[in-house]
């Protein structure tokens, strides 16, 4: 064992208390699922005895996609650790008024478990959680999640070829392979505007929404004009006195075709579920296709924007704000955005769009540069998260004790965005370059689980000490992927989170779905190293 994860183990909190988390029947109740996450478990500073075939970090449409997967596989010695107190991830903390998804139901969702019952064409978070709880009672995995584990430190025991993860608490897990399910987009952020710790109104962040503080006949402020804030911005009109938008870049808007499904829909994909696959299939092809204008310069890039631009001038008669609201980058740059309902809410009586620079923000409310200061009584603060573009989550350490963040300190690198050399058996999902601008997240997502649990059996299967992806295999998967990248739109000028400060770009996949699913369709052991457990005497 390593220097380092002796004083891993020595730094654990209270001692003498189980590590093995996995007791308890398969038909606990979600009510259960909340009991049993107050009650955290806490391991000592002494070595814990069980070592789990899988730690999965995350309990998101990843973590469970994985568990049912593993599941499938005949593979019950695993673990899902999550930091709050229920499943969800994403959808979990992203309950803002009007969260909803802007890909349709039937494709965001897994292939593997159809809801014929979807209510709308695009479901809201409230739907979407309720499809989340549902995975977790349909496929019993209760059992195999442990709440309020908030992972603070994850190193590797070269000797033993176990992952050792620590959390805040000083618990720690013991993996063979370990899954990270922890989402890109699972940690709030605030901007840093200068005065934002002077306000002394009331500040909400899109994805910590406050339910209990009531924005009825207030003076708002949103900050930020992204794919949360134009879902906000049309609730928000509606019951505020006065909703003043500042945005700092306009976006490329597309209308949103969604509808309540009729009930003969839900009753055909219930009793026929081959309508509902074709249905699928049809919606997949039709997204598909959009990463012709999306992605690559092509004449279906300029009608896409035509398109977006043709609706700015359908809903927007006014052209001082028209101006305001046209984009100057190629669509697909940035996150194209969908709404109906978005521009017609900037042009409610009640609602002012702001373009002039935020300068600062005082007492009372946000300062334009301008000399304005716009008197509010809260500030939305819908701008976006604190993505891991070049460092890590929380400390990574692999082989010999290096730091994943360091290696990645000039942009995220992975082989085929699960696995990075010099960390075995590690497995990451929404790694880097694994997403998508133009499809359903979660087909790319059920992709990397399906490479995880290839790699998980042969790990366990083989008895492999470590499976290490090779540097060069690495490398040339990356300069490839970069070579690409360079002719995309994303790269094409404009300033986005996809983007390191220097323009790296570590976060999109170049490619279509199709061509991603065909890289994860294999295991090429050839571009891995296995290392054999050694034989116990
Ligand atoms: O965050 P964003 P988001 N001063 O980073 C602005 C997913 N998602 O939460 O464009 C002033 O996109 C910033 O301005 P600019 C989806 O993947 C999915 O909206 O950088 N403004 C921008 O307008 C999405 O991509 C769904 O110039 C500031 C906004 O804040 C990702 O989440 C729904 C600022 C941030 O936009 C993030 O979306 C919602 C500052 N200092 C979200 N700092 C689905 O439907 C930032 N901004 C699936």
């Amino acid at each position: 064992m390593s220097t380092e994860t002796t004083r891993a183990l020595k730094s654990g909190g209270a001692a003498n208390t189980t590590v093995d988390a996995v007791k308890g029947s398969t038909s606990v109740k979600r009510s259960s699922l909340k009991a049993a996450a107050e009650k955290p478990t806490r391991t000592g500073a002494s070595t814990p005895d069980k070592t789990y075939d899988t730690l999965i970090v995350g309990a998101g449409f990843g973590g469970l996609g994985s568990a049912i997967k593993l599941k499938e596989a005949g593979l019950s010695n695993f673990l899902v650790l999550e930091r709050a107190a229920d499943v969800g991830g994403t959808w979990r903390d992203n309950q803002y008024p009007g969260a909803a998804c802007d890909i349709p139901s039937n494709l965001y969702s897994f292939s593997f478990a159809p809801n014929p019952n979807w209510g709308s064409s695009y479901s809201g978070a409230k739907e979407i959680m309720a499809y989340i709880h549902h995975l977790v009672e349909e496929f019993g995995l209760n059992r195999f999640l442990k709440f309020n584990q908030n992972v603070a430190d994850v190193r590797l025991n070269d000797e033993e070829g176990v992952w050792y993860v620590t959390t805040s608490e000083g618990v720690i897990w013991k993996g063979r392979t370990l899954v990270m399910a922890s989402g890109a987009l699972a940690n709030a952020s605030f901007p840093k505007i200068p005065g934002i710790e002077t306000f002394k109104g009331k500040k909400i962040h899109s994805a910590q929404w406050d339910h209990n503080y009531d924005l009825k006949g207030k003076r708002v402020a949103v900050i930020g004009t992204g794919a949360s804030a134009i879902q906000i911005i049309p609730e928000l009109v509606k019951k505020v006195d006065k909703l003043k938008v500042f945005q700092r870049t306009p976006a490329w808007v597309m209308p949103r075709l969604d509808f309540k499904r009729p009930e003969w829909t839900k009753k055909l994909f219930a009793a026929v579920p081959g309508t509902q696959m074709l249905t699928r299939e049809g919606l997949f092809w039709a997204h598909e296709a959009m990463a012709l204008a999306l992605i690559w310069d092509s004449p279906m890039r300029k009608l896409a924007q035509r398109l977006s631009y043709q609706m700015l001038k359908l809903q927007v008669k006014d052209t001082w704000m028209r101006r305001q609201l046209k984009p100057d980058f190629k669509i697909g740059c940035k996150r194209v955005l969908v709404s109906n309902e978005y521009y017609p809410a900037l042009q409610a009586t009640n609602a002012e769009l702001i373009t002039w620079p935020i300068a600062g923000i005082c007492e009372t409310g946000v300062r334009s540069s301008d000399g304005l200061i716009h008197q509010v009584d809260a500030i939305v603060f819908a701008t976006g998260f604190d993505i891991p573009k070049s460092g890590t989550p929380y400390p990574i350490r692999g082989v010999g004790g290096r730091v994943l963040a360091q290696e990645w300190s000039k942009g995220a690198q992975a082989y085929k965005s699960v696995n990075i050399s010099g960390y075995p058996n590690l497995f990451m999902l929404f790694g880097p370059n694994s997403g998508p601008g133009h499809n359903s997240a979660l087909v790319y997502m059920e992709q990397q689980i399906g490479y995880t649990v290839k790699a998980v059996q042969k790990i366990l299967g083989e008895d492999l000490k470590m499976l290490d992806v090779k540097p060069e295999a690495q490398a040339d998967y990356n300069s490839s992927i970069q070579k690409r990248l360079a002719k995309t739109n994303w790269n094409s000028g404009c300033k986005s989170w996809y983007l390191t400060e220097d323009g790296f770009n570590a976060t999109m996949y170049p490619g279509f779905a199709t061509q991603y699913a065909a890289q994860m369709a294999t295991l090429n052991v050839g571009d891995y190293k296995a290392v054999k457990a050694a034989v116990s005497a």
